[in-house]
C-alpha cells in the first residue's frame, strides 16, 4: 500500500501550491501542521527537513529506491512530484524548459516580491509607530507587483496556461496571483490574467487544494496586542542570532 506523502503545511500562498499539486496528482497525503506564528518551524525535526525554517516541506516515504526522501522550498517539491508523477511537468525538453521558466519567474520574483508587498500593506503599518517610515517600501513593491501582473497578462495573450497545458507553473502562481487584489492592485487592469485565475480556480483539484488548513487559520490578532507583537517578532524581527535562540529554546522542548 503507498504510504501517504507528510505535508508540512500552514495555510499560506506557498502551502497552498503543494496541496494544489498533490490533489491535482491524486497523490495520498498528511498535513503535518507547522504553526509558524509559535515558533514550531524551529524544531529540531523540523529543521533537519527544512534548513531554512520554512515551511513547506515534505517527506516522500516512497522515494527514489523506496527509501524516505525530504524536499523543502516549494519550487523544488513541484519539480520533484511533477517527475515523481510524470503529470503536469512535460518530459520533452523544450516544454520542460518552458514550464521550469515560469515555475522559477514565480519563485524568484513573484513570490518574493508579492511577500514584500503584502508585508508593507498589511503588516508594517501596524508594526510601525510613523506610516510615513515605510511609505517608500509600500510603493517600492507595489509597483513591482504591477509590474509582474503585467508581464502575466501579456504572457497570457492568446495562452490559457503560462506554459503549454496547465502545469506546476500555474500552481505555484495561482495562489499568490489570487491574491493580488487584496495587496491593493485593481485587476480590472488584467483581464487576461483575471481569466486566466477563473479557469485555475474553476479546477476541482484547486478548490480541494485551497481548502486545506482553513481550520488552522485564526483571525489575525489585533493590532497593537501582545499576540500581534509575538507572531511579528517570530516572523518579521529574524536575524542570525535570533534564529540561532529560537532554535536552542525549541531543542529545550
Ligand atoms: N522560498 C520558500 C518560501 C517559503 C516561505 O516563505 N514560507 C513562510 C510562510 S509563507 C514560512 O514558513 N515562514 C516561517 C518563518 O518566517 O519563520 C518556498 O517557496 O518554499
Amino acid at each position: 500500500m503507498t504510504q501517504p506523502i507528510e505535508l508540512y503545511f500552514w495555510p499560506t500562498p506557498n502551502g497552498w501550491k503543494i496541496t494544489l499539486a498533490l490533489e491535482e496528482m491524486e497523490l495520498p497525503y498528511e498535513v503535518k501542521p507547522v504553526n509558524i506564528g509559535a515558533g514550531e518551524q524551529f524544531t529540531p525535526g523540523f529543521l533537519a527537513i527544512s534548513p531554512n525554517n520554512r515551511m513547506p516541506a515534505i517527506v516522500d516515504p516512497d522515494g527514489p529506491g523506496g527509501a524516505p526522501i525530504s524536499v523543502f522550498e516549494s519550487g523544488a517539491i513541484l519539480q520533484y512530484l511533477g517527475r515523481k508523477t510524470g503529470k503536469f511537468y512535460p518530459r520533452d525538453e523544450r516544454a520542460r524548459v518552458e514550464v521550469d521558466e515560469w515555475l522559477f519567474w514565480q519563485m524568484a520574483g513573484v513570490g518574493p516580491m508579492f511577500g514584500q508587498a503584502s508585508h508593507f500593506r498589511n503588516y508594517a503599518p501596524n508594526l510601525v509607530d510613523d506610516p510615513t517610515k515605510i511609505e517608500y517600501s509600500v510603493n517600492r513593491y507595489n509597483n513591482e507587483v504591477g509590474r509582474l501582473l503585467g508581464v502575466l497578462d501579456r504572457r497570457l495573450d492568446g495562452r490559457e496556461f503560462v506554459a503549454g497545458d496547465y502545469s506546476i507553473a500555474d500552481m505555484a502562481l495561482y495562489p499568490w496571483i489570487k491574491l493580488a487584489a487584496i495587496f491593493g492592485q485593481d485587476m480590472s487592469a488584467f483581464p487576461r490574467a483575471r481569466a486566466w485565475i477563473e479557469r485555475v480556480a474553476a479546477r476541482p483539484a484547486v478548490q480541494k487544494g485551497f481548502a486545506v488548513g482553513k481550520d488552522l487559520r485564526k483571525p489575525p490578532p489585533a493590532p497593537g496586542s501582545d499576540e500581534q507583537k509575538k507572531i511579528a517578532q517570530a516572523l518579521f524581527a529574524q536575524t542570525a542570532a535570533s534564529t540561532q535562540s529560537a532554535i536552542e529554546k525549541a531543542k529545550q522542548g
